[in-house]
């Protein structure tokens, strides 16, 4: 029993006379004094006594027999009856001897149920009185009080919209008695799921039976209750049908049937249609993208929550709207798959698809050093997939060139800061900075150029980035100016780009000018599209005999 709970009671006993005039130094004294001046001045007057009650309360409502009475109690109170005390409390019940007062529940006294307590859900109450808080709440006003807004398994359809959806499906199983095939699922998707239509590949193979060449009603039906999808929002609708049954997450291989009905629709790409090789690379490109992008976690798996951050939606609503395929700059422009592909095709010179550290030196003019392809293929950026001990593989290069042509991304300054983050501990330092910019010092000097000092770059990415600690640089510091974050790199590794930083090339630029929508990696390939286009186009004219 708590020794100053004792003397609140007021019911002192026999020995009640001998400590009339205690020291006021004693708990007894000074909780006394405490109780009456709660009483004339309320609780939040004294926090300190406050929280000793509050934590008596804890205690006593945190016994199993105080539980039951309080819900008991409450029973009693909704159905109007007669509220009876509780029966001889348990010991650490303050009204276990009342000063006087009635032994009511809703006494004034009474610390649980105080009104404002029940009323503001912000009160600062640990978390098991909070919930029993609630459940009491939910218990006095009944379920009905506060209306329901979270709906787990989503927000039940109104009748006007079953209505509609059972009328749309009448209809189109009317026209299709036999079931559905792939265009008629389409109308299913856009009109009933209001989802874009590449998304009927991918629903169909995932509702038709093995064997069977049409998707029946039964199977529209039960896979549409099954999910709920009707009452889902159109991202979660796009999740339900990409992903396998019974699992959380989208892998590439479920991207494979959207990509291959992407490719037998899109009137942008029917000319691929004769070149199945390359239909398959560009599927797999995309793919690649749409994980680079959305793969946020970088285990080669999106869930819901990666698709509900990332806009691959978007991009799809724009593959119905959009006849050239080369205007959707996300994921599946056609001229951005072929500026990847050449410049993979051009390293990989035995052409056995997969790229060694000797060809990766080669990529854009010899722009790179050493020392950071060495990074790369030590796979201090990301663990290859190419599972060739040594050697890159296509996957890795696409992640490799999106990385490299836009440092502006959060994606690609993670990327590089795990290559320059030697001993991994989360900050570029001067010496590993200074490990790589030795390289570029030596390069400069090979090429005649006037070496520019480490410690003026430092100094020059102090001003630019400032970053919270002088002298290291955090990918939080990097994250703050991701506009200009990768030219710190470009200066630590790419020469070719650090010295168009220091001229600041004009061209560039303007380039930059022209469409600020555009991120540096739509500039670098379109740039680089016409380059390559130019080239091919030289060669035909080469070949043709005069
Ligand atoms: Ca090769
Ligand atoms: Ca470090």
């Amino acid at each position: 029993m708590h020794p100053g709970l004792r003397v609140s009671t007021g019911n002192r006993g026999p020995g009640a006379a001998e400590t009339s005039s205690p020291s006021p130094s004693t708990p007894e004294r000074s909780f006394n004094q405490v109780s009456k001046s709660v009483a004339e001045h309320g609780p939040t007057r004294f926090p300190c006594s406050k929280l000793k009650l509050d934590n008596l309360f804890l205690q006593w409502l945190s016994l199993p027999e105080s539980q039951k009475l309080v819900l008991n109690l409450l029973e009693e109170a909704k159905q109007g009856k007669h509220l009876h005390g509780p029966v001889p409390a348990g010991p650490l019940s303050p009204h276990s001897a009342g000063a006087g007062h009635p032994p009511t529940f809703f006494n004034a006294n009474t610390p649980p149920l105080s009104p404002s307590k029940v009323r503001s859900p912000r009160s600062p109450a640990s978390p098991s009185r909070r919930s029993l808080s609630s459940s009491l709440r939910t218990q006095i006003t009944g379920p009905a009080a506060i209306p329901q807004f979270h709906f787990p398994n989503g927000k039940p359809l109104s009748k006007e919209h079953t209505l509609a959806v059972q009328s749309k499906l009448d209809h189109l199983f009317l026209v299709y008695p036999q079931g559905l095939t792939v265009p008629a699922i389409k109308d299913l998707v856009k009109q009933v799921l209001e989802l874009p239509s590449v998304l009927a590949y991918p629903l169909f193979s995932k509702l038709v039976v093995p064997s069977a060449s049409m998707v029946t009603r039964d199977a529209v039906e039960s896979w549409l209750q099954r999910h709920k999808v009707l009452q889902s929002e159109p991202v979660v609708r796009l999740f339900d049908i990409l992903r396998k049954e019974g699992l959380e997450y989208v892998s590439q291989e479920d991207l494979k049937s959207m990509m291959a009905g992407i490719l037998l629709s899109h009137p942008g790409l029917e000319f691929l249609q004769e070149t199945p090789e390359f239909q398959d690379r560009y599927a797999e490109t995309v793919i690649y993208r749409i994980f680079y992008a959305l793969d946020r976690s970088n285990i080669g798996r999106l869930t819901l929550r990666d698709l509900r951050r990332g806009d691959l939606l978007e991009a799809l609503t724009m593959l119905d709207n959009e006849e050239d395929v080369n205007k959707i700059l996300k994921y599946f422009s056609y001229e951005h798959f072929y500026v990847i592909y050449c410049k993979f095709w051009e390293l990989d010179s035995d052409h056995n698809f997969l790229i060694s550290q000797e060809d990766l030196l080669r990529y854009g003019n010899h722009a790179l050093t050493y020392r950071i392809v060495d990074r790369i293929f030590s796979q201090a950026a990301r663990p290859f997939a190419s599972q060739v001990q040594g050697k890159m593989g296509y996957e890795d290069f696409v992640w490799f060139i999106l990385s490299e042509e836009d440092k502006s991304n959060d994606l690609s300054l993670e990327y590089w800061f795990r290559c320059v983050d030697l001993d991994c501990d989360g900050c570029l330092r001067s010496n590993e900075m200074l490990y790589f910019y030795e390289e570029q010092l030596h390069r400069m000097e090979l090429m005649s150029q006037e070496p520019v000092l480490f410690e003026d770059v430092l100094c020059q990415m102090h001003d630019m980035l400032q970053p919270a600690k002088e002298g290291v640089f955090t990918l939080r510091d990097l994250k703050r100016n991701r506009h200009l974050a990768g030219t710190l790199f470009n200066i630590l590794f790419n020469l070719n780009k650090f010295v168009a930083f220091e001229t600041r090339d004009p061209f560039v630029v303007r380039q930059e000018r022209e469409d600020p929508t555009l991120t540096e990696w739509d500039r670098f390939a379109r740039g680089e599209y016409v380059r390559l286009a130019m080239e091919e186009e030289g060669e035909e004219v080469e070949e043709v005999p005069f």
